[in-house]
């Protein structure tokens, strides 16, 4: 294998530095030659034509396929988010100066730093001809979606992972509290659930891991990753309200999640329910229930009634036998972030999911770029427990900071092994990051931005990693008709503090607490610093400020109406910012407090404003078609009206705009 150096590169012909300057200074010789002005065009022609050679041989040089060159060993090179123009020339075994060349040819001015893309990579290894280097993506997210693992022999039943969803106020915090002989529903803000949970039952001696989804549209991000989690799906559609629009939405996460779908026909004992036209709605949306020759199993329950729930939670255990879940015990134990939070005196408190092996407390586990040791373990109940297996949900302390909702954790064997794995996994993050940094759309947005749309900018902060994702991705959602730009100074977990306000003042910021308090002393300093805090425990009306602010933004809506018009028959005094005519009003009225146009011959000459209104010399309140009558009007400089000109009246509100 023979690989072009730096040195060969330059060619014989080429000065030193960027290799263009031997066809710059070949373009000053010939410059040089031209004498005739009748030469002129032909020197030119040369000039260029020269210039297109000179390049293409420059190219050649960088970018035409060498057979020698090209016949490197199989390779493969993995890229995580990104590479940089030096890793990938190193990987590539190429000098920085053909792989920069290639990338201009491709319309990329690159630096050595530059940081490519996987797709950007891959193109550019297939113009070089290196059909032996394989590009492959480095799995460095630690997302639900990415975790499958092949069973041993010695794999052990496991409990099915069950997500309740459904449209908002479908009954699936009612579910699962009269199955769990619980009262959830009364004690939840504004009546809808905004956190996902995990419960655990026991039905016929066999238990069941049951997730609660919120059904706010709000939380999409939380219903997909309840979906992401889980083996079956429990739809929960009201009988008496049929399919909504986060119902076809929980069939279509579920549906991607490949998780088995069941549907709960709830509120039967509701005087509007119709089971019928519930079924019919489902099969209008790809459910095709068994009892009419399709493949899902509906259940018609009452949650509130406890009618039917014994046939639900059969049909759960049917299916389950059916996808025979299973998991190793005997390896690490692995699972998934559910939700984190931080809380005074405990730290991190992270709700885990067990897929695979046996979590206890003493244990290392890593989960994206945070580790820890396990402190504490509770189960659902709150009850301290020694050992979570697989299906089981726990709520752990010990991290050293906040997992991700969705990242998966694994047990490691000490405490070095956790720190150098969860760097790692930062790094990869950061570099998954910086080959984000600049896309497409953040440019085009950018350059909106530029024009003359405002910035709304806020700080959101949240008791759970899962409701700041929310916030932040129903605030993206609010439609501005472009107008405002939404600016997210900064996210967190927890309460509202010093930082947050240091980051607001001076910018016009609101700051947004959802679920989370404000201490006293951060209160006063945002008073001091004029920054506004809000906190909501309730997504939607935390959204309809917003939108209210934005609203705020928007510059107002102008409406003009006509109401009149006059021709104007003498003119009794003009001055420098007043004038007093007569006319006669043609249509509408004339009336103190209009606006009015000054017309001649259909061209604009002024506009003036009615301050009084007079009839045979008294103050008139209007004068209207067919009458005559004196006006005084006010200008904002000398208006030379004449005899002829027409009045044409209007008046003019400001309304404010809402989106
Ligand atoms: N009559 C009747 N009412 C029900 C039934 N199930 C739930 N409800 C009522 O419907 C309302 C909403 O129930 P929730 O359980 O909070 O609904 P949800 O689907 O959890 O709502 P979100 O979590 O906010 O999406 C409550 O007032 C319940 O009492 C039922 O089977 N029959
Ligand atoms: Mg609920």
């Amino acid at each position: 294998m023979s690989v072009a150096t730096k040195k060969d590169l330059k060619g014989p012909d080429m000065a030193p530095g960027t290799g263009l300057e031997p066809a710059t200074s070949k373009l000053t010789a010939s410059c040089s030659t031209i004498e005739l002005p009748g030469n002129v065009q032909y020197s030119y022609y040369s000039i260029f034509f020269h210039f297109v050679i000179k390049l293409r041989e420059l190219f050649a040089f960088f970018v035409q396929p060498n057979t020698e060159r090209r016949a490197m060993e199989e390779k493969t090179i993995q890229i995580a988010g990104s590479i940089t123009v030096d890793e990938l020339s190193q990987a590539l075994g190429l000098s920085v100066t053909e792989l920069i060349g290639t990338l201009f040819k491709n319309g990329i001015v690159a630096t050595i730093n530059q940081r490519l893309d996987f797709e950007t990579a891959s193109i550019i290894i297939d113009e070089l001809g290196l059909k032996n280097i394989k590009l492959e993506k480095k799995n460095t997210s630690t997302k639900t979606s990415e975790v499958h693992r092949e069973l041993s022999d010695k794999a052990v039943d496991r409990p099915p992972v069950v997500a309740v969803m459904g449209h908002v106020d479908h009954g699936k915090t009612t579910l699962l509290d009269t199955l769990l002989d619980k009262k959830t529903v009364e004690g939840e803000a504004g009546g809808i659930t905004q956190h996902i949970s995990a419960y655990q039952l026991k039905h016929d001696n066999r238990w069941i891991t049951f997730l609660d989804t919120p059904g706010h549209e709000a939380f999409a991000a939380i219903r997909q990753h309840g979906a992401m989690l889980t083996d079956i799906v429990v739809i929960v559609v009201a009988a008496d309200d049929g399919v909504k629009p986060q119902t076809v939405e929980a069939i279509n996460f579920a549906k991607s999640a490949n998780a088995k779908i069941i549907v709960a026909i709830n509120k039967i004992d509701r005087e509007g329910a119709d089971i019928d036209r519930t079924k019919a709605d489902l099969s209008q949306h790809g459910l095709q229930p068994e009892e009419w020759g399709g493949d899902i199993t509906m259940v018609p329950i009452s949650a509130k009634m406890n009618q039917n729930l014994d046939q639900l939670l059969d049909m759960i255990l049917l299916t389950a036998d059916i996808e025979e879940l299973k998991a190793d015990i005997d390896i690490p134990a692995e699972g998934l972030v559910i939700e984190s939070h931080m809380e005074t005196g405990k730290g991190s408190v992270v709700n885990l999911l067990v897929t695979g092996g046996e979590l206890k407390t003493g244990e290392f586990i890593v989960a994206g770029s945070t580790y820890g040791k396990v402190r504490t373990m509770l189960d659902w109940k709150g009850k301290p427990k020694g050992k979570a297996t697989p299906s089981v949900p726990v709520t752990v302390t010990g991290f050293k900071e906040l997992p991700n909702f969705g990242d998966r954790f694994v047990e490691v064997k000490d405490e070095k092994t956790a720190r150098k794995m969860a760097l790692l996994n930062a790094q990869a993050i950061a570099n998954e990051m910086a080959s984000a940094n600049v896309t497409g759309s953040d440019l085009l947005r950018m350059m909106n931005v530029a024009d003359n749309s405002k910035v709304f900018n806020v700080i959101v902060k949240g008791d759970v990693l899962g409701s700041v994702t929310s916030v932040v991705d129903s605030l993206k959602m609010i439609d501005t008709h472009g107008e405002i730009t939404l600016n997210i100074v900064s996210t967190g977990v927890g309460d509202i503090n010093e930082n947050d306000v240091y980051m607001a003042a001076g910018e016009n910021t609101v700051i947004y607490g959802f679920n989370v308090s404000v201490p006293i002393n951060i209160s006063k300093m945002a008073a001091r610093d004029n920054v506004p805090i809000r906190t909501y425990k309730v997504i939607y009306e935390l959204l309809d400020d917003a939108k209210h602010e934005m609203e705020n933004l928007l510059d107002a809506e102008i409406i003009e109406n006509d109401t009149g018009e006059m021709k104007v028959l003498g003119v009794f005094r003009t001055e420098k910012t007043s004038i007093i005519a007569g006319g006669e009003v043609l249509t509408g009225e004339a009336k103190a407090g209009f606006l009015a146009r000054v017309v001649r011959d259909k061209q604009f000459i002024a506009e003036v404003e009615v301050t009084s209104v007079q009839k045979e010399k008294m103050d008139v309140d209007s004068l209207v078609a067919g009458e005559t009558g004196g006006l005084a009007l006010k200008t904002t400089s000398k208006v030379d009206l004449q005899i002829g000109d027409r009045l044409k009246f209007f008046t003019r509100e400001t309304r404010k705009r809402s989106l």
